[in-house]
């Protein structure tokens, strides 16, 4: 469903098992030298949510040390996948980055727009878990007009054009709505973005 220009979802774009291998994924990542860990933002905020990056690292206070591995292969040429999905052809998009969040119970994240990147590329996000509320609002402040779209595990959501600096959020995550066989309390949510800043 295209929600705005350059904004699409597609729910249930992953199959059960891809979903299954992105939260093994996911674990391993959490095992590595860094773990996933709440962000503390400038004005001495603490996140609910818990981070972790893979890649390359960009915003020193947002997205934390990179775990110290190159983003997988696997997983950028997956980002292409996603973006031939939803707007027919992948663009040349090189991911040098993934963010990935954690949501326990209970965790959400206020409106914001994501403008670290010095790159126009989409950003292409895969949810896996609980299902949630995502907030896709506009790109002059942080209340209405907006939409609410339910998010729900395996559902792709890129974010490009004239939607790359919406502002946006996720203000509720409903618990216990994972599906069983992942085996996730709570929700992740991988993002591949293209940082632009470079080696
Ligand atoms: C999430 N994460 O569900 C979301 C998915 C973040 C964040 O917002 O910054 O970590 S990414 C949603 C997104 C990215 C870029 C643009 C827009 C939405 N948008 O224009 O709505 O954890
Ligand atoms: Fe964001």
């Amino acid at each position: 469903a295209v929600i705005a220009p350059g904004a699409v979802h597609v729910p249930g774009w992953l199959p059960l098992a891809r979903q299954r291998e992105l939260v093994e994924a996911c674990r391993e990542w959490g095992r590595g030298p860094v773990p996933y860990r709440q962000t503390v933002l400038p004005d001495g905020g603490v996140m609910s949510v818990r981070s972790l990056c893979l890649g390359r690292p960009w915003v020193p206070y947002r997205y934390l040390d990179s775990v110290g591995v190159e983003l997988p292969g696997w997983l950028a040429a997956l980002g292409r996948e996603a973006l031939v999905e939803a707007y027919g052809e992948d663009g040349g998009f090189a991911p040098d980055t993934a963010l990935v969040n954690f949501y326990a119970p209970g965790a959400r994240m206020g409106m914001h727009q994501d403008r670290e990147e010095r790159s126009g590329a989409p950003v292409v996000s895969l949810s896996l878990g609980d299902r949630c509320v995502f907030r896709f609002g506009n790109e002059e402040n942080r209340g209405r007009p907006y939409q609410d779209v339910e998010l729900a595990s395996g559902d792709l959501f890129v974010f490009g054009g004239a939607s790359r600096w919406v502002h946006h959020g996720v203000p509720r995550v409903h618990p216990g709505t994972a599906e069983p066989a992942l085996g996730l309390a709570g929700r992740l949510n991988i993002t591949l973005r293209e940082t632009g800043l470079g080696r």
